[in-house]
């Protein structure tokens, strides 16, 4: 019997649910669930490096099934939970070698849902799924455009990730959602067109959602999604290192990944700051983005569309 099973007693533990997910071992499960607790790379509020801890804390009530899919996520993948990635603190290249050096085995049996950290994991998990799968889409989920050339004149960092994703051939096709906030110039609207972005502000978003789920649904070929929790209005989700007000409801954020249809080859939710949470907020909706994911990928293996 799966562990898993005793998810399905209504009386709930102390033990979260993601905590009692079964560990990795020899088996080939669909998905696995891993935290990646490395925050040296933001540059305002840091915690992120709790965000693996959060999200299994904030995981506490999930229940089995998942109406809205018409799933049962973690029975159906089969899911497990391959601990934390083994960082470095202070010393981000090492670390990214790491990330990289843990996830490729992981990832060539399994779809990996990932909790961050700050977003600069991003950029060795994409070398990975690069290494894996070949080139893919990435929907990127965010207030914060992260194709800034350098920080300090830093090349990594969690504002640069993606411009070097895109340097290094990682990626196809780019969809930002959900993007905000004062700028440093006009320059980095134009950057965004310069480096072929598709960008949706919030605004967007918001009034025309539409016309975003349009465009998403003609990515074509293996996609990443990469959700930075900031995306989410700080009212949500306050839990963060560098909120930007004016966002989505975790109603809104929840049910574009319903909507979605597309090729899922892998998932990360990051920038998720536990010291800087009220009520769990931030750690239970990062904790129900990853079970809504894992729906995602769930309800595609099953042939459903939407
Ligand atoms: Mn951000």
């Amino acid at each position: 019997m799966r562990q898993i099973d005793a998810l399905k007693s209504p009386r709930f533990s102390q033990i979260s649910t993601f905590a009692r997910l079964p560990t990795c071992g020899d088996e080939r499960p669909e998905a696995i669930f891993m935290g990646i607790p490395f925050d040296d790379a933001t540059t305002y509020r840091p915690g992120a490096r709790f965000g693996p801890m959060g999200v299994r804390d904030g995981s506490r009530l999930l229940r089995p099934y998942n109406p809205f899919q018409k799933v049962y996520p973690l029975d159906e993948l089969n899911v497990c939970d391959g601990g934390d990635v083994d960082v470095i603190p202070g010393h981000i290249e090492e670390t990214m070698e790491r990330i990289e050096e843990t996830l490729t085995e992981y990832m060539k049996r399994s779809t990996l849902f990932l909790v961050g950290g700050d977003h600069s994991i991003t950029l060795p998990i994409l070398r990975t799924v690069k290494r894996v799968h070949g080139k893919v889409n990435l929907i990127h989920f965010d207030s914060h455009y992260d194709f800034w050339d350098s920080h300090w004149g830093k090349k990594y960092d969690h504002g640069t990730w993606l411009r070097r994703s895109l340097e290094e051939g990682l990626l196809n096709r780019v969809i930002q959602i959900g993007i905000r906030g004062s700028l440093f110039s006009h320059e980095d609207v134009e950057d965004g067109k310069r480096l072929g972005i598709s960008s949706f502000t919030i605004r967007e978003v918001k009034l025309d959602l539409n016309r975003v789920i349009q465009e998403i649904s003609t990515l074509k070929g293996p996609t990443y999604i990469s959700f930075d929790i900031d995306v989410v209005d700080p009212a949500f989700a306050p839990g963060t290192g560098t909120p930007e007000v004016g966002g989505l409801s975790s109603f809104e954020a929840l049910e574009i990944i319903r909507s979605l249809n597309v090729q899922l080859v892998g998932f990360d939710v990051v920038e998720i700051s536990p010291p800087y949470d009220v009520s769990e907020l931030t750690s239970m909706l990062g904790a129900n983005i990853i079970y809504e994911a894992m729906s995602l990928k769930a309800r595609l293996k099953n042939g459903e569309t939407s």
